[in-house]
């Protein structure tokens, strides 16, 4: 993030007396801050409240479309309010009253997420002032102090002293305790893995905070009561640290709210480090914009890889433990889940891995208040950012390193009310428990990336890909088997995988008739000898990929019209109705409607939702104020051996800046539209939700019964306010298997032809003992009459 502080004009209180505003050099807070005395560590008394004041901000969500919008946007020097690059996409900005009307006349696109930032900084302080007359209300009813919070964890060690410890892990710039709890059981012995928790290294996300206090709650008081918290404690050691930046965090609380970074005196004027660019790992890489060099900025990076004695004694005392297993560093806001890189868009080794804890973290939180969080790599999921914890701990200690950010993506930020703050805990406790169960079950991680085949065709190898790496544990080089049998019967034949890059290797499965299956797992050895298998069943319950010829059954490639109907009766958009043609494409920061269809060569349209006019705004012909629905033609599967319906789709929700509640759904009937069943429903958030062609096929048989009146519709609904809906279909196949040539049972060299060589064949293999011809298990007389016999019967 390159954007600089800005001067401002707030005001200072103090005592009543309104200071006038600084301008120049350094910004005004910076000048301020540097006599403002931190005497205040409680926030309890309002008359000592000397905290920088907000009153008109705003806070923006900005689109930035073009090179030419961000250029103004640089020039106008808003602060960032979250730490989004000012790259592609959304961003949010604090924009003084002052500002506000150049924001207005430069002509860009924002909507205003906060109206005035001061208010919502007013009322959470109006009621942590009512909450603190209040007695006996839950501890996580209201956002807790760098005292506070200590208090907390010492008297959940206090409760019990046999399952938790506090410790601390150093002091701070200003020689404040970064204080921690430890809690596991006595099962399970010395040197089981540690799972290291922490919060608030940027101290304005106060939400972190409670969080990871909430998770040392739960570990310890339900210990008792709950299996799997039992189970969890037996296999780790959990080190939670909610606050890793207390100056900052105290800085929060007394005098300014949207502090972010640690309180380094940078001796320009300027003050603070921001921590999660400071971790020596990759710290200060190229690309620029992954961290700053410039003091004043949010994102700057100190003068050196841990510069800084938060980030220094964080890391001493995470090397200091061999058995660390995993690192979350918790953040706020925007709901996601971050795994590494940070620093590089290229993919780690352990993609495979991140992949399936980002997924299974997801739909735990989605499981509980149903929050829509979305996963993926730091660098592509937000923006690049080097120096972070994160890629410190998978990088530098390979360690499990991942983040959250929790509630909410940007209604209030930083700001969030109290009344979250438990349901908030909740889902990132549930997101926390997911990944150490799962990593307790998963010594490593093997996968067939994509999938593991079910059919495949006849007489044909079929190479795999198969990722081999490490979970809990580390992988065994060399270690790694594929085990193959075609049929259902005998021995499975070993094979050795070759590696092909990281953690991805290549094996083969056998050919095999058309008609039969092939059967297949896999297994490889941890570096202790501990042997996993891939499915985990090994030879008793093993994968299973039916050999088969694939017969496309109908495609459409959207050329001409083969009877679909565009619009259905009941659709309420106003405007983006599908129609089929070739699409003129509509941008907003990324393509919001496709620009080609998607047929490969000569095809050039598609079905999509409404065509606006060339040089037309993003805005033209997207969907409107409801929904617009296509179906397909009768599609005839009745009778069809696994019956498969493909397509590509777009979609696009997530531009025009509102938070997205739309969806894209599919469905499929069996009887020409009468009754649907769904197929699947895009959005509202997470892949495919952003523009961009993608694959889905479904088997039919899953969804109905296929009959030969089968239809599939696509909705695309703008059911929120301000979004941009754009959907398109193309290239729909039906697929099934074919079915195998039917082969003479006296066709004994199965050649296609019974002649004498299958008389002679059979003669010799039956003096030799192997002529099994009715599979009774054994060679005998009457397998010779059945042979005569079938041998002299037409067929
Ligand atoms: O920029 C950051 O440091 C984090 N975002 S924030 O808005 N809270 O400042 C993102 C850090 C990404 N890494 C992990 N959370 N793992
Ligand atoms: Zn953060």
């Amino acid at each position: 993030m390159d954007l600089m502080m800005t001067p401002k004009s707030k005001r200072w209180i103090a005592a009543g007396i309104s200071l006038v505003a600084l301008t120049g050099g350094a910004s005004n807070s910076e000048a301020r801050q540097q006599s403002a005395v931190e005497a205040v560590e409680h926030a309890g008394n309002p008359e000592q409240d000397r905290r920088e004041r907000y009153d008109g901000y705003r806070v923006v969500r900005v689109s930035i479309q073009s090179e030419r919008q961000r250029r103004v946007m640089t020039s106008l020097e808003l602060e960032p309010y979250n730490c989004r690059a000012p790259l592609f996409g959304a961003t949010d900005y604090m924009v003084s009253p002052e500002k506000f009307p150049l924001l207005k006349e430069a002509g860009i696109e924002y909507v205003v997420m906060i109206e005035n930032l001061q208010k919502l900084i007013d009322a959470e302080w109006a009621r942590i002032q009512a909450h603190h007359q209040q007695r006996g209300v839950d501890w996580f009813a209201e956002y807790k102090d760098y005292a506070q919070m200590r208090a907390y964890t010492q008297s959940l060690v206090a409760l019990r002293p046999d399952l938790a410890s506090n410790f601390v892990v150093g002091q701070s710039l200003q020689a404040r305790d970064i204080f921690g709890i430890r809690v596991t059981s006595a099962v399970g012995g010395p040197n089981k893995p540690g799972i290291f928790i922490h919060g608030l290294q940027h101290s304005r996300e106060w939400v972190t905070g409670m969080s990871v206090t909430y998770i040392a709650d739960r570990l310890v008081r339900t210990y008792e009561t709950d299996a799997e918290i039992r189970s969890l404690l037996d296999t780790y050691e959990f080190y939670i640290v909610p606050c890793m930046n207390p100056d900052g965090y105290v800085h929060t609380w007394t005098t300014n709210r949207m502090w972010r970074k640690n309180r380094r005196d940078n001796g320009d004027g300027t003050f603070g480090v921001d921590l999660n660019r400071n971790w020596g790992f990759q710290w200060g890489v190229l690309p620029a914009g992954g961290s700053s060099g410039a003091t004043n900025n949010e994102t700057y990076r100190g003068p050196s890889a841990f510069s800084e004695p938060e980030t220094t004694v964080m890391s001493n005392f995470v090397s200091s433990n061999p058995n660390m297993l995993m690192h979350i560093d918790v953040h706020s806001f925007s709901q996601l889940v971050l795994s590494a890189w940070g620093y590089t868009a290229e993919s780690p080794a352990d993609a495979g891995l991140f992949d399936t804890l980002n997924a299974g973290v997801v739909s735990s939180i989605f499981g509980v208040h149903g929050s829509t969080y979305v996963g993926g790599p730091t660098f592509t999921t937000i923006y690049p950012a080097n120096g972070t914890a994160s890629d410190w701990a998978y990088g530098a200690r390979n360690m499990i390193g991942w983040g959250v950010e929790c509630r909410d993506t940007g209604q209030t930020g930083f700001l969030l009310p109290a009344d979250q703050i438990l349901p908030n805990a909740e889902e990132v406790w549930a997101g926390f428990k997911w990944a150490g169960a799962w990593l307790r079950d998963n010594g490593l991680f093997i996968s067939i990336p994509g999938g593991a085949p079910s059919s495949v065709s006849p007489d044909l190898a079929l190479p795999m890909t198969i990722e081999f790496g490490r979970a809990r544990q580390f992988p065994q080089a060399g270690s790694l088997r594929l085990f193959t049998r075609v049929g259902s019967s005998g021995g499975f034949t070993e094979s050795v995988p070759s590696a092909v890059i990281g953690n991805l290797f290549l094996g083969t499965l056998p050919p095999a008739p058309c008609g039969s299956s092939v059967q297949f797992y896999v297994q490889g050895q941890t570096t202790s000898g501990v042997t996993v298998t891939f499915p985990p069943g090994g030879a008793g319950s093993p994968l299973v990929a039916n050999v088969s010829a694939v017969a496309t059954v109908f495609a459409d490639d959207a050329e001409a019209n083969l009877g679909w109907t565009l619009g259905a009766p009941g659709d309420t958009a106003t405007s983006g109705q599908w129609v089929r043609a070739n699409p003129i494409g509509t941008v907003s920061g990324v393509p919001v409607q496709p620009e080609d269809d998607h047929t490969v060569g000569a095809g050039v349209n598609c079905f999509f939702t409404g065509q606006g006019t060339a040089g037309g705004g993003a805005g033209q012909a997207d969907v409107d104020s409801g929904f617009t629905t296509l179906v397909t033609p009768v599609l005839d599967v009745g009778g069809l051996e696994n019956p498969r319906i493909g397509y590509w789709r777009w979609y696009s929700n997530a531009r025009g800046g509102a938070p997205e509640t739309d969806t894209f759904r599919v469905d499929i009937s069996g009887n020409n539209g009468a009754t649907w069943v769904n197929l699947e429903t895009v959005g509202p958030a997470g892949e495919g939700t952003d523009g961009g062609w993608f694959y889905r096929e479904f088997a039919v048989s899953e969804y109905i019964t296929p009959t030969s009146a089968v239809r599939v519709r696509f909705i695309a609904d703008d059911a929120g306010t301000g979004s941009l809906i754009e959907a398109a279909v193309d290239d729909v196949v039906v697929t099934a298997d074919a079915v195998c040539p039917v082969m003479c049972p006296a066709d004994f060299d199965e050649n296609g032809i019974v002649n004498s060589q299958d008389f002679f064949d059979f003669v010799a293999a039956f003096f030799a003992g192997d002529a099994d011809f009715n599979n009774d298990g054994s060679t005998n007389s009457q397998d010779f009459f059945d042979f005569i016999t079938a041998f002299f019967t037409p067929c």
